[in-house]
């Protein structure tokens, strides 16, 4: 942003201020809504303030009215001097550390890139925030993530669940998850993990798998499309609503004392339920319209994830609302709604 204008913002009242990393991803829409909806002034980084997904994440009707409280900063989290000066300047009360290159199959094939935006980045804004602590208050949350237990023997997972990383994705993460407990414990760094389970919205992008499967039903559905290819459908995830977790994200920097935390529904289904599910909802037998190919698939699969929710419900009342049918039938509905708009403007 205009050095001009982020003197301005920075001048203006003791208003919180956030910074929030991976800004226009999913959780970082929903965040910034609901931030700038509690007064906050949002202060997101990615690396591309002038693109599609910037220009997107502008346009929401929980972010447009308050542009004036939202800037965008253009850098790349694994560049620890350009991420150092970016919090100094800013001075946020509230880091957010969602950037991540975030896909499992992508790991693979970019596992160097992967450990960077996943790890490496991690260790620059955590020492950029250790150095802002000097001189006030900061506090630290990290998306970490249920691909920590890889395909665990303890159903369901809690905090206390061993990790056993089984994809670049998930080693990268582990790293991240130790060293925000290194900060904690070393430096007393107010520094949290949200260990998140799969979240969802029509705002995931169609490359994972339940968005892949509610835009496939509804663009079959409009005779747009005839079969969707998947890859192991054996998987079973706990899939809970994008919108409702980034609330634990905030309940986590809010509390008393700094602490990692589940945050799922308790509930797993299969993929079989989700297509099933998704196919119903706009009348069709997804058995005759799925097809599979290996190349979807990746060198290992996490098998079942489950996670207890307990402690973050009983020491922050957070608790997941929307169940995974209410998901699946908000999912189809928005992509029948944006297929139908695609071909009225075609
Ligand atoms: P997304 O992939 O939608 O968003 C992540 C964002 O990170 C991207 O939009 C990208 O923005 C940014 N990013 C990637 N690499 C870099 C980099 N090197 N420097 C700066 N920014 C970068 O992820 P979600 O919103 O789904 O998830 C948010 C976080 O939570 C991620 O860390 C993810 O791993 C984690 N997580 C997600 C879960 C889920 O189910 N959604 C579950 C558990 C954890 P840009 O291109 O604009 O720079
Ligand atoms: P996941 O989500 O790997 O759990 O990571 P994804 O939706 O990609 O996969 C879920 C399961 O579905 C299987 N699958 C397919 N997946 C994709 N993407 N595309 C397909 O065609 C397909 N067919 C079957 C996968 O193999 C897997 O078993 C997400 C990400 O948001 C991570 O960042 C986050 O940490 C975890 O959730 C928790």
């Amino acid at each position: 942003m205009r050095p001009s204008r982020l003197k301005r913002l920075l001048a203006g009242e003791a208003m919180k201020r956030a910074l929030v990393t991976g800004i226009t991803g999913q959780d970082g829409s929903y965040l910034t809504e609901s931030l700038l909806a509690a007064g906050y002034e949002v202060h997101g980084l990615t690396r591309d303030p002038a693109g599609a997904k910037a220009a997107a994440l502008q346009d929401l009707p929980g972010v447009r009215p308050h542009a004036d409280r939202l800037a965008l900063h253009g850098a790349d989290a694994t560049d620890g001097a350009a991420v150092s000066r970016l919090v100094g300047e800013v001075a946020p009360q509230q880091i957010y550390n969602l950037a991540a290159q975030s896909h499992i199959g992508e790991s693979f094939k970019s596992p160097a890139g992967t450990v960077a935006a996943n790890a490496l980045a991690v260790a620059n804004l955590l020492e950029a925030a250790r150095s802002l602590s000097e001189r006030q208050e900061v506090r630290f949350y990290q998306a970490s993530s249920s691909e920590l237990f890889g395909s665990p023997d303890v159903v369901p997972q809690t905090e206390r669940t061993p990790l056993r990383p089984q994809n670049p994705y998930a080693s990268a993460k582990t790293c991240a998850y130790h060293l925000v407990r290194n900060y904690r414990d070393g430096y007393g760094l107010f520094a949290c993990n949200g260990i998140l389970f799969n979240h969802e919205s029509p705002r995931r992008p169609p490359n994972y798998v339940t968005r892949k499967i509610t835009l496939a039903a509804a663009r079959i559905a409009a005779g747009r499309q005839e079969t969707v290819t998947l890859g192991w459908l054996g998987a079973a995830r706990d899939w809970g609503y994008a919108k409702e977790y980034v609330e634990a994200m905030r309940l986590m920097l809010s509390a008393d004392a700094p602490d990692d935390y589940v945050i799922a529904t308790g509930v797993a289904h299969t993929i079989e339920d989700l297509l099933a599910a998704a196919f119903d909802r706009v009348g069709l037998d997804w058995r005759q319209h799925v097809k599979t190919d290996p190349a979807f698939e990746r060198p290992t699969e996490v098998k079942n994830l489950r996670g207890d929710p307990s402690k973050v419900e009983r020491a922050l009342g957070w608790r997941a609302e929307t169940t995974f049918e209410e998901l699946v039938r908000l999912m189809v509905d928005a992509d029948v709604k944006r297929v139908a708009a695609e071909r009225n403007a075609s």
